[in-house]
């Protein structure tokens, strides 16, 4: 078993509903075992879009990095992701950001996720979570990285 940090956004649709349904399918590929509390985010990147949830889960998983990536992909579809412009907005977004320990680097994935430590709407909840875990290629714990960013737009959903 692996242990993994998985990135959840959605900002179509009915996004709770999003959140919700992406959870219910991740078993037993992916047992949850943590989730942080969900957060309204402004859109990062493209701004004129609507406002994001995010959240960020820990789990296990037995699946290598790539099928684990397969997995995800295949599960935002069955979700009804169409395609959409990079940074632009989705039904549902399922990004790994750690796998262990591991470091990967190829075309098709990149682990840990490389822009996560720029990003408040994954630190934040991330944060909830895994406070000291330290990211194994910069070498930091996730409250470091988040006292770098600018958290402003990020805040509880209360529903
Ligand atoms: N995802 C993006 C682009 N911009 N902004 C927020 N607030 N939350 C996201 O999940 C997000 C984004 C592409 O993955
Ligand atoms: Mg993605
Ligand atoms: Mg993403």
């Amino acid at each position: 078993m692996t242990n993994i940090f998985l990135a959840l956004g959605t900002n179509l649709g009915d996004r709770l509903k999003n959140l919700q349904r992406a959870l219910t399918a991740l078993p037993p590929s992916v047992h949850v075992l943590r989730s942080s509390p969900i957060y309204e985010t402004s859109p990062w990147g493209i701004t004129d879009q609507p406002e994001f949830l995010n959240m960020v889960i820990e789990g296990e998983t037995k699946l290598s990095p790539l099928d684990l990536l397969r997995f995800l992909k295949d599960l935002e579809r069955q979700l009804g992701r169409t395609p959409s412009l990079r940074y632009g907005p989705r039904l549902i977004d399922l990004d790994i950001l750690f796998y262990d320990e591991l470091l990967l680097d190829t075309p098709e994935l990149t682990i840990p996720h490389p822009r996560l430590h720029e990003r408040a709407f994954v630190l934040v909840p991330l944060a909830d979570l895994a406070p000291d875990f330290l990211h194994p290629r910069l070498g930091r714990p996730v409250r470091d990285l988040l006292m770098a960013v600018e958290r402003t737009g990020i805040r509880l959903y209360l529903g």
